[in-house]
């Protein structure tokens, strides 16, 4: 999962770590001349001009020794070492690097900006390396774009009054059915019991796809005739929640209708009518950008609490899972990983960046 990604990020530390190093490396250099050229000066007691001073200092300063003093003298005192131009090089090769792994170009420039503030005339001290240093700016700045209004999903639920009623949007094939599927396991592993309700009521077969679904995990199901109305379906499914008490209502919705328009109605009908609890945006990891531009989408007819980025198990890239909560203002919650009913994994955004930044 995200591997391109990890590399990329790697490739930052270790180019701000040359840049550092080899400036660091100059400007030890340049000290011990400068020092060798107090001592000329003092030897010829004149106003030698800087050209035979720098001679007699490179004399001087081709003996190993006093440049590795001066450098770990430097080092010891936690003198300043990174400055905006040791940063400027890996700074665009890492937005290029962000762009190329799909994440949203306002989203890369949030972490350029904190990585900036958070490294220029950072000190290094004999403590903490400069990958040391780039790797703690680049987890802050990180943490900062995918964390933004993370909430406590089962604490959500526990405290909602029951039956909780989730809906959950998204086009076409990007795993909405599976994971109410794995939703409902998912649920019934921390002692909740579910039903799902079909508002898929466009697309021929969804019926029997969702029914499957239903059979194999032992939850019941409400579903209507193909062309029924979406939103009376969901309802029945609270009314069948209240009547047994059930604690969650899982509703699937249809992902294309005959025009994007109508189908964003459809959303915002279902929403108004059943007025869900938690309403969650389902898409793709691997679609990168789309997704976050369709998260934006459906936030906007039916209003979002939170997403779920399947598929994740064959991206490489990540731009999706950095970008949509930065975006939305909406939490990515889980992450599918698989197609098993148990390849749902709740979205920790410390974990996830703790595993890209090692
Ligand atoms: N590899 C992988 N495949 C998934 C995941 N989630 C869903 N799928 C597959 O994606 C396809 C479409 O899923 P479906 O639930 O029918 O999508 P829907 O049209 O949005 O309801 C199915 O073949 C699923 O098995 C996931 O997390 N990882
Ligand atoms: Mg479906």
């Amino acid at each position: 999962m995200f591997d391109g990604l990890k590399d990329k990020l790697d490739s930052f530390r270790s180019d701000v770590e040359e840049s550092a190093d080899a400036e660091a490396d100059v400007e030890a250099e340049a000290e011990v001349e400068a020092e060798a050229d107090v001592e000329a000066d003092t030897d010829v007691e004149a106003d030698t001009d800087a050209e035979s001073s720098t001679e007699s200092a490179s004399s001087d300063a081709d003996e190993d020794g006093p440049g590795r003093l001066q450098r770990a003298k430097a080092f010891a005192t936690g003198k300043v070492v990174l400055e905006e131009e040791d940063l400027e090089d890996p700074l665009w090769n890492l937005e290029m690097a962000l762009l190329e792994s799909d994440v949203e170009m306002g989203v890369a420039e949030a972490i350029l900006d904190d990585l900036r503030s958070n490294l220029i005339g950072e000190t290094k001290s004999q403590m903490a390396s400069t990958g040391d240093l780039v790797a703690d700016a680049l987890r802050d700045a990180l943490l900062d774009v995918i964390s933004v209004g993370q909430f406590d999903f089962e604490e959500r639920i526990a405290e909602a009054e029951k039956p909780v009623t989730i809906v959950f949007t998204g086009v076409n094939g990007v795993g909405k059915t599976t994971t109410i599927a794995k939703m409902a396991r998912y649920l019934e592993d921390r002692g909740y019991s579910s039903v799902l309700a079909n508002g898929d009521t466009y697309r021929a077969g969804a019926n029997e796809q969702i029914r499957e679904h239903a059979e194999a995990l032992g939850k019941r199901l409400i579903a209507h005739e193909q062309g029924g109305d979406p939103a009376a379906v969901i309802y029945d499914g609270v009314e069948y929640a209240e009547a047994n008490d059930v604690d969650v209502v899982l509703g699937d919705t249809a992902g294309r209708l005959h025009t994007s328009s109508d189908l964003m109605a459809q959303l915002e009908k279902i929403d108004r009518v059943v007025d869900p609890d938690l309403t969650i945006f389902v898409d793709e990891a691997v679609a990168g950008q789309d997704a976050v531009e369709r998260a934006k989408q459906f936030d906007d007819a039916a209003e979002i609490d939170g997403a779920v980025l399947t598929k994740a198990d064959a991206d490489s890239q990540g731009g999706a899972a950095i970008s949509v909560a930065y975006v939305t203002g909406k939490p990515v919650l889980f992450l599918g990983t698989g197609q098993g009913y148990d390849d749902l994994d709740r979205f920790d955004p410390e974990e996830l960046v703790a595993d890209l930044v090692g």
